[in-house]
C-alpha cells in the first residue's frame, strides 16, 4: 500500500510501520529543493571539499569544480584513454581522508578501446584548475570488451585503504566467483596503489590478482560507504530483472552472484536454481523487482536530526531517493522520497552542512539541493 504525506517529515517518521519491501512514499513539498548547477552532462559523483567548494564528475569526461555555486570550465590534464560508452567515462571523485594537509584526489574511469577496457584508478592533485602528480595507481584485470557494469565507486576505510567497487563487465558473471579475478568483485588497494597483507586472499601465492579481492560475488555494486560509526562498509548492486541488493561488506565474504540471486535474466529466463547456498552472505535488502540502485551514503548531517545513521540510497529506474530507517545494522523502514520530481538520480552525498546533494542522470544532468523546509 503506498501513503501519500504531505505534512512535515517527523510525522511520516513517527508513523512508520515495515513490511518488507514497501515504501511509504513522501511528497517532495515536506522539503525545500533548488537546482544549484544546471548543464552538466550525466554527472555522476562529487566531493566536497570545502563548505563552498565541490568537484563533480561529468561520464563524459569532464571534472569541475563548483565554488559558490558556479560552475567552472572543466579541469585540464585528465588521462587521455578515457573510454566513454554506455555505462563507461569518467566516474568516481573522492577525496584522502587527509586531503586537506595531501591534496590527493582520487578518480575511477573507464579506459581503453571497444575491444579492450577496464576500470583504472588514478590519484592527483589539483593547481589552478589542472591535475597535477598524476598516477594511475590501479588497473582492474582482466580487460573486456564489453561498456557496461564497472562499478567504479570508491571508498576510504578508516586505516586510510581505498575500497574499489569492480562490476562483473555483464558477459563475464562466471568472473564474479573466481577469485583470481577481479571483476565482479569489491577491491582494497592502499592509498598508493600497492597491495595491503592483511587482505584476505594475499596467501594465494600463485594468484596475483587475487591479491586485491577484499570481497567476491557482485554484479554491478555502484553504491559504496564506509560508515565510522557502525565500522561498517554498505554496498547497493545492481541485479539482474530483480535481485537488487544491499549489502554489508566483509573481509574476504562471498555475496553470490551469480550463484545466488532472486533476479532474472532480461529474457526471463533462470539464472540459477538457488537463493541461498552455504558460504553465500544474502542481502541486508533485496529490491525484486529492481530500482536501479545508483549510490548509498549513510545520513551523518545534522539538518535533517530523524535521519541520523539512517542510509541513503538513490535509484536510476525508480526514480527516487529511499531513506532506509535503521535501528542498529537493521532495516526497519523504507520512505520514498522526491518520486514525484521523475528525475533518474545518479548519486546522493552528505554536505558538511548537513544538506542533501542530489545528481541527476541525464545529457542534461543537474545538481539539487534538498535542506529543511522550515
Ligand atoms: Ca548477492
Amino acid at each position: 500500500m503506498r501513503i501519500r504525506f504531505f505534512t512535515a517529515v517527523l510525522i511520516y517518521f513517527l508513523s512508520f510501520s515495515y513490511v518488507a519491501n514497501a515504501k511509504n512514499v513522501v511528497s517532495s513539498k515536506a522539503f525545500k529543493i533548488e537546482e544549484i548547477v544546471t548543464e552538466l552532462n550525466f554527472p555522476w559523483s562529487v566531493a566536497f571539499i570545502s563548505n563552498s567548494r565541490f568537484l563533480v564528475t561529468e561520464r563524459s569526461g569532464s571534472l569541475r569544480q563548483v565554488v559558490n555555486f558556479t560552475l567552472g570550465q572543466p579541469i585540464d590534464g585528465l588521462p587521455k584513454d578515457i573510454y566513454v560508452k554506455s555505462q563507461g567515462g569518467l566516474l568516481d571523485v573522492v577525496l584522502h581522508p587527509n586531503y586537506q594537509q595531501n591534496g590527493w584526489l582520487y578518480l575511477s574511469y573507464s579506459a581503453g578501446t571497444d575491444e579492450r577496457n577496464t576500470l583504472k584508478i588514478m590519484r592527483a592533485k589539483l593547481q589552478n584548475n589542472q591535475l597535477v602528480d598524476s598516477q594511475v595507481i590501479f588497473t582492474v584485470k582482466p580487460f573486456r570488451n564489453t561498456p557496461v557494469h564497472y562499478g567504479g565507486k570508491l571508498a576510504f576505510l578508516e586505516d586510510n585503504s581505498l575500497l574499489i567497487t569492480s562490476g562483473d563487465g555483464f558477459d563475464f558473471r562466471e568472473n564474479a566467483q573466481r577469485v583470481n579475478n577481479q571483476m565482479g568483485k569489491i577491491l582494497r588497494i592502499l592509498d598508493n596503489g600497492e597491495i595491503p597483507q592483511d587482505n584476505p586472499y594475499i596467501g594465494e601465492t600463485e594468484k596475483n590478482l587475487a591479491h586485491s579481492v577484499y570481497s567476491l560475488g557482485h554484479r554491478n555494486p555502484q553504491g559504496l560507504v564506509y560508515d565510522p560509526i557502525r565500522n561498517l562498509v554498505f554496498s547497493n548492486e545492481h541485479g539482474p530483472a530483480g535481485g537488487d541488493e544491499i549489502n554489508i561488506i566483509r573481509k574476504g565474504d562471498n555475496y553470490g552472484w551469480p550463484v545466488i540471486t532472486n533476479g532474472k535474466d532480461y529474457s526471463g529466463a533462470l539464472i540459477t536454481p538457488f537463493k541461498k547456498y552455504p558460504g553465500m552472505r544474502q542481502p541486508l535488502v533485496d529490491w525484486t523487482p529492481s530500482i536501479a540502485p545508483s549510490s548509498i551514503t549513510v545520513y551523518d548531517g545534522i539538518m535533517f536530526p530523524q535521519m541520523r545513521g539512517d542510509l541513503l540510497v538513490t535509484s536510476l529506474k525508480s526514480k527516487e531517493l529511499i531513506w532506509l530507517q535503521m535501528q542498529q545494522n537493521k532495516v526497519v523502514g523504507q520512505q520514498s522520497l522526491f518520486a514525484d520530481l521523475g528525475y533518474r538520480f545518479r548519486d546522493v552525498k552528505v554536505h558538511p552542512d548537513g544538506s542533501l546533494y542530489l545528481l541527476v542522470d541525464d545529457a542534461k544532468g543537474k545538481i539539487l539541493r534538498v535542506t529543511a523546509n522550515r
